[in-house]
């Protein structure tokens, strides 16, 4: 059906009318959002396969896989501890997934898990799928027992880096003091090769006391992280306590500072976040985030970075910098009359087809945003 020019205009209008767009400036015309996935139990984290098959993880043990078009179906079910954040809370495709069909996932074992551990503690897991199912029998545990001592600050992003190295963020599992200590895999940016082997150059090889896979300490709960285009630092959002939000840019044996101290900081032995906001008295908790490259989202949009905040629902996307200075941080959602969106938001994704990707864990829902250009 072809809508008059002028009438396209009035029914735009009406919607944004109705999205509550009004007040200062129009809206930037030409986003949308559509459910890609819905009916999901506490989905977490997401992944792309380059064929576009979506994995979804949920907290309470399933990963599913979504073929565009159909129902997400369950390709794993794992037997997990649920307290508090404990659950699966990551998932990656190995970078030859293509042709070795492996992935991992980082999830809090229970008693019934391999190799059961005397209490729940998380752990990376490789598998190898078959179709759009994953045997249980595949898996292969890569690294165990990082501590999860009161259910909390669980982490659990998973992603490969351009070097092809596995990175892992983990939490300080409740226990502030493990963030600091470079024995323990807790509070960590940790690195590892593809068979759970430790690469030659991680920054604490073959010191006394100091666990080889660690590569960026200091951290209290870096739930999600991503590289940045063009020198590949880590940008991670650590959650914060009482008072900071943080996004951390760094690179190998990096110290974010946590415990003992949060926010910005002048101390030359932390690394002080490239950008933070305090919490004003709310509650506040860091997801997110991904730069944004190669979509046909408008110019203003292409590289920035996108990030999210699970208690506040909001969604910003800020310039981070190769100097690591940072842009005004500015809202997404409203001014691009996306109002519904901004739920609580765990993770962003960019799919192959070049648009973001939201997960609300309490909506169950994945979000996803296209934009065409406006008549
Ligand atoms: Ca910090």
């Amino acid at each position: 059906m072809i809508v008059p020019h002028r009438l396209r205009l009035l029914v735009v209008s009406v919607l944004l009318s109705v999205a509550g767009c009004g007040g200062s400036g129009e809206a930037r015309t030409g986003f949308h959002a559509a459910l890609a996935a819905s009916g999901l139990t506490g989905p977490t984290a997401i992944a792309f396969a380059a064929d576009g098959r979506l994995f979804i993880c949920e907290k309470a043990g399933a990963v599913k896989v979504l073929v565009e078009g159909q129902s997400p179906k369950v390709a794993l079910t794992l037997n997990v501890a649920t307290s508090l954040e404990q659950g699966v809370s990551g998932i990656a495709l190995d970078p030859d997934f293509a042709t070795n069909r492996r992935l991992y996932v980082y999830y809090t074992a229970n008693a019934l898990s391999l190799s059961p551990p005397p209490s729940p503690s998380n752990r990376v897991s490789r598998f190898t799928m078959t179709g759009d199912v994953i045997d249980p029998a595949s898996e292969t545990i890569l690294l165990q027992d990082i501590a999860s001592v009161s259910g909390t600050h669980n982490a659990g992003c998973l992603r490969f880096g351009e070097d092809g190295k596995l990175y892992i963020a983990t939490g300080d599992g409740g226990v502030p003091a493990s963030a600091q200590d470079l024995g323990s895999l807790n509070g960590k940016i940790l690195r590892i090769n593809r068979d759970g082997s430790v690469p030659g150059d991680n920054p604490f090889v073959g010191q006394a006391a100091k666990r080889a896979e660690v590569y960026a300490y200091g951290l209290r709960n870096p739930f999600r992280f991503t590289f940045r285009p063009g020198d590949n630092a880590l940008v991670i959002g650590d959650v914060g306590q009482d008072t900071w939000e943080e996004v951390n840019v760094g690179g190998a044996g990096a110290n974010f500072g946590w415990p003992l101290h949060e926010g910005p900081s002048s101390d030359p032995a932390f690394v002080s976040p490239t950008y933070a906001y305090n919490h004003n008295s709310r509650g506040a908790s860091i997801t997110g985030g991904v730069f944004l490259i190669g979509s046909n989202y408008p110019e203003e949009y292409r590289g920035r970075y996108f990030f999210a905040d699970f208690m506040q629902y909001k969604l910003n996307h800020v310039a981070i910098r190769l100097d690591n200075t940072v842009s005004a941080v500015e809202g997404f959602g409203s001014a691009e009359g996306l109002s519904s969106l901004g739920g609580s938001v765990v993770d962003i994704e960019q799919g192959p087809n070049g648009d973001l990707y939201l997960v609300d864990y309490l909506s169950g829902v994945v979000h996803r945003i296209s934009f065409t250009d406006p008549p």
